[in-house]
């Protein structure tokens, strides 16, 4: 099974500033847990994170035929981007939504994702592992 893991603006700074919002593990450190998670599960991950949205929406539409599963954290276009939606429903593959943080405890401006219609679940508030359990979902048929 080949799984896309997506990340979006600022995701590339983790561990630099707000640890005790994000942590204190850099993106490097995400990229290692997430591989080696993926190895253990028999799963192929291919990584990418941009801070700009029209590479989000490539990376999207490339999955296209190569990819079972998309993994999602559109950083602050979550909360913004109709263009991700737009992409995600295009390309009609199994999206999971991943959020380090819980948004819907912050801001109010946090509380709205355009993403997560297109999405078949949203995992938030679990800090690193939920990418895994994201991944985990997929590889499991959904279930
Ligand atoms: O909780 C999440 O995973 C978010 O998607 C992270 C985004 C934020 O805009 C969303 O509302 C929730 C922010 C990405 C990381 O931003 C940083 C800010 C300061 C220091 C390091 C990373």
């Amino acid at each position: 099974m080949n799984i896309l893991v997506i990340n979006g603006p600022n995701l590339n700074m983790l561990g630099i500033r707000e640890p005790e919002i994000y942590g204190r593990e850099t993106y490097a450190d995400l990229c290692r847990l997430i591989e080696e998670h993926a190895e253990k599960a028999g799963v192929t991950v291919t990584l990418c994170q941009s801070n700009h949205e029209g590479d989000l929406v490539d990376a999207i539409q490339l999955a296209l035929g190569k990819q079972d599963g998309i993994v999602i954290n559109p950083g602050a276009y979550t909360h913004t981007s109709v263009a991700l939606l737009d992409a995600l429903k295009a390309v009609a593959i199994p999206a999971v939504e991943v959020h380090i943080s819980d948004p819907d405890t912050r801001e109010d401006f946090r509380k709205v994702s355009y993403v997560r219609a297109a999405c078949i679940k949203t995992i938030k508030g679990r800090g690193f592992d939920g990418y895994l359990e994201a991944i985990d979902f997929l590889a499991g048929g959904c279930r």
